[in-house]
């Protein structure tokens, strides 16, 4: 078994079990199963301990069809990000996705920081 089927693997095994993040609850991933590119989203969600919604366009044709209307292709991965006002953007490009989930949910990664932040976040020397 490769790196990347244990991921999906382990995404459909905890599929049935876990909730959905409460303050992920805007998103949704649109997807199919052995999508290289979305491999890189789900490694993110799993490092930021994520669980979102997810659509697979293999599965659901009504999903497909939604990510060729907003975007005008059905290549995967999207994110569905739904706004407080009732308006949705899709993000597609799976590094756009993974940034933004950084971003938006993650700690401050010691790897990006300048040291002058290093000494401000981490108090080191
Ligand atoms: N540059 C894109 C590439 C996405 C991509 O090529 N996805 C493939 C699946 S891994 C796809 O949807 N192919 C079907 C198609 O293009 O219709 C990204 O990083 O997200």
């Amino acid at each position: 078994m490769t790196f990347g089927s244990r991921i999906v693997q382990s995404r459909i095994e905890m599929g049935a079990t876990r909730e959905l993040s409460a303050e992920a609850r805007d998103l949704t991933l649109f997807h199919y199963r052995g999508c290289w590119y979305c491999r890189r989203v789900w490694k993110a969600l799993d490092e930021l301990d994520l669980v979102i919604a997810e659509k697979d366009i293999l599965e659901d044709p009504d999903a497909k069809h939604e990510i060729m209307a907003a975007r005008g292709r059905r290549t995967v991965p999207v994110l569905r990000i739904a706004l407080p006002d009732g308006r949705v953007r899709y993000m597609g490009q799976s590094r756009d996705i993974v940034r933004y989930l950084r971003e938006r949910f993650g700690e401050p990664d010691p790897e990006l920081l300048s040291d002058q932040f290093k000494r401000i976040v981490f108090k080191t020397e």
